[in-house]
């Protein structure tokens, strides 16, 4: 480099990144990898949110840590060494972020990415900046790139265009632009054309850039390594005008190749505003034509058109390869880049075993599925809470007499008072402090053979009964034989004297609407032998639901034998206690809190305690020492 030129990046320029922006920083670390460089560019990230922390990512296949900071004070503090800020601030803030960093001399060069920055911010920044010599970028930029030492944030677009634009190795070619994406399309055309490119910075597309093309291309010119430079302009603005006058005056010697594009716009009838806030000509000099012909004069090198633009860079490079100015790099070998896993699975390249299969619901595309049926669709139909289940249990449609069914068992068990097993525990628990997640699952861990949770063993063994072809008689003595207690059978209060309402109304709505009831037929003639013998020992609510909801499977057609085999047996039917009963457990919860209810202790007088006669006396020993303590 000429004396006293120290270029804004090489390899082992160290970068702040401002704004939460793991997937720029990713690429950046990736890029670095590629480059062979001995660290990360990437020292930290400044994020004035949610504290200091450390966030992983890849250095090749291996994981490193960046730090995020929540100021520039603590970063600059913690990594003197670093000169160079990626802004990645929103418009609204971009202006008080880069005045903050420009109060640390040890930022040299700033990045501003953010569109729509007020021209007047911009216009404060660039003269802030001048005043401090910093350099900026941007502001509506992708940034730059510099093949083999450093990347800002997103510039050079995916890994494999990088590596087929060769930016893993410096080459020799420096070019300025004003679009990020027209960039990315010359690194292409100069890995081609050329030995590669050796810088390239994106200025941005607004009115008032921080930098402009002669700057870059100044600095191109005092840096031994760039051998010949290339403008892209563009129509609108004259800036191009200076590298012409530069060229003519002769403070620019290397060759230059440029082209600006919007020549079309003569076609239009009318002026033509192109997608950059600056791309407007306002006059005939800021047209494309006009600048093309002006560097042409100049002794620039302008191609006929942009499609020639890889012919002239050819031609260009040729020549200082013949005159020896320029001697070709060997070119090293391609760097092999990991890809992430996401991508090489979208590109079709990998494949893997799942660690699970899931086969109810899915939800990865816009739209949620169950069991295939989006759920607009669900409602569309109004399938209700029963088709949904039936989707979700049983991954079909039920018929509407049977998703109703489910429906009405839901409503029928969501409760049973706060006496019984269940909800007494969930009270409890409310009362002793706990979350309704904690109450409820208290509640719902009574529930078992004994309570609530008796429907599938109903359903099993009803079933085998029926289709072993047992009389109920048989059934209930061989029960009796075996010490078993008959699950379905009896119940705390309910009686053939004091019958149970819910199971008169599943009765009533299983022979109305079911196809046939054979289970349902079988359990209510056992229920006959059983209350002959002890009035509390009818069919109760959760022998009538197990036993109904096989015969639901069994007849609604949606079923093989060997599928309503197999719900019976993997234990389906409680399943649909637990549901309906969980909204009475919440509603107890929600209860004991509405009214304060405090901790609660059950009375000794409602105990029986009965020990040893030598334990009793020490107890009654211990409280007497209690009592005359006065505690
Ligand atoms: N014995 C339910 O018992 C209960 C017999 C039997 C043959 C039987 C008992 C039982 C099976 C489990 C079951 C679901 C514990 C019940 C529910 C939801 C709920 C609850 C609510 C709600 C009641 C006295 C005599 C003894 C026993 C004989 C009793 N059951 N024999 N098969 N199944 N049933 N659970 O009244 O000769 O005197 O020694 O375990 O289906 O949980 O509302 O509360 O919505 O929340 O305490 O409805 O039937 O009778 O055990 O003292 O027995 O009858 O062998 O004979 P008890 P025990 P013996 S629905």
């Amino acid at each position: 480099p000429k004396s006293g030129f120290k270029p804004p990046f090489d390899e082992n320029t160290r970068a702040f990144v401002y704004g939460m922006q793991p997937k720029a920083v990713q690429g950046m670390l990736d890029f670095d990898f590629m480059c062979k460089r001995s660290q990360p560019s990437v020292a930290c990230m400044i994020y004035p949110f949610g504290g200091h922390h450390v966030q992983t990512f890849y250095w090749g296949t291996q994981e490193t840590l960046i730090p995020v900071y929540t100021s520039i004070a603590e970063a600059c503090e913690k990594f003197p060494e670093v000169t160079v800020c990626i802004n990645f601030a929103s418009f609204r803030s971009v202006y008080e972020s880069t005045f903050d960093l420009m109060k640390y001399p040890q930022i040299r060069t700033i990045a501003i990415i953010a569109e729509g920055v007020p021209e007047k911010r911009a216009r404060e920044i660039l003269w802030k900046a001048k005043e401090n010599n910093v350099l900026i970028i941007g502001p509506a930029t992708v940034g730059g790139i510099k093949p083999g030492c450093f990347k800002i944030g997103n510039t050079g677009g995916m890994m494999d265009n990088i590596v087929s634009s060769k930016l893993y190795r410096p080459g020799s070619v420096a070019y300025v632009s004003k679009s990020g994406g027209m960039s990315n399309e010359l690194n292409n055309i100069i890995s081609r054309a050329t030995d590669g490119v050796y810088e390239g910075v994106a200025i941005g597309g607004d009115r008032y850039p921080g930098s402009t093309f002669i700057d870059h291309m100044l600095r191109y010119e005092a840096d031994d390594k760039a051998k010949m430079m290339v403008l892209l302009g563009e129509v609108g603005g004259d800036e191009e005008y200076l590298i012409a006058e530069a060229v003519k005056s002769g403070k620019i010697t290397k060759p230059v190749v440029a082209w600006c594009i919007g020549t079309c716009a003569t076609m239009f009838t009318t002026d033509v505003q192109f997608g950059h806030a600056g791309s407007f000509a306002n006059s005939d000099r800021e047209t494309a034509n006009a600048k093309n012909s002006a560097l042409k004069a100049a002794g620039v090198h302008v191609p006929e058109t942009f499609e020639d633009l890889p012919a002239v860079l050819t031609k260009v490079y040729q020549e200082l390869v013949e005159n020896g100015t320029l001697v070709p790099i060997k070119e090293p070998e391609v760097p092999k880049i990991p890809i992430d896993y996401a991508w090489a699975q979208e590109l079709g390249l990998i494949r893997k075993p799942a660690s699970f299969i899931s086969t109810i619901c899915d939800d990865r595309g816009q739209e949620l599925f169950y069991s295939g049926m989006a759920i607009s669709e669900v409602f569309k139909e109004d399938i209700g809470v029963g088709g949904v289940l039936s989707l979700l249990w049983f991954k079909r449609r039920l018929p509407q007499w049977a998703t109703k069914f489910i429906e009405m068992v839901l409503m029928l068990t969501a409760d049973h008072g706060p006496a019984v097993s269940g909800a007494h525990n969930t009270i409890v628990t409310a009362r002793a402090g706990k979350d309704l997640i904690s109450s409820l699952v208290s509640g719902l861990l009574t529930i078992g053979d004994r309570f609530g949770g008796a429907l599938d063993g109903a359903a099993q063994s009803f079933t085998a009964a029926y289709d072993k072809g047992l009389t109920p008689a048989e059934f209930v003595n061989s029960m009796r034989k075996s010490h078993q207690l008959i699950l379905g059978i009896g119940h705390k209060i309910k009686s053939r004297t004091n019958p149970d309402l819910r199971v008169s109304m599943v009765k009533e709505y299983v022979m109305a609407n079911f196809p046939s009831c054979e289970i349902v037929k079988y359990a209510l003639e056992v229920e006959k032998i059983t209350t002959a013998k002890k009035d509390n020992l009818i069919l109760n609510v959760d022998g009538v639901v197990g036993c109904a909801l096989v015969d639901l499977l069994r007849t609604c057609g949606a079923f093989s034998p060997a599928e309503v085999e197999e719900y019976i047996q993997i234990g389906t039917f409680n399943g649909l206690f637990v549901l309906g009963r969980s909204i009475g457990f919440i509603g107890h919860f929600l209860d004991q809190k509405r009214l304060k209810q405090g901790l609660y202790r059950h009375p000794w007088d409602d105990i029986s305690y009965m020990m040893s006669e030598k334990e009793s006396s020490r107890t009654l020993a211990d409280s007497e020492v209690v009592v005359k303590r006065g505690l």
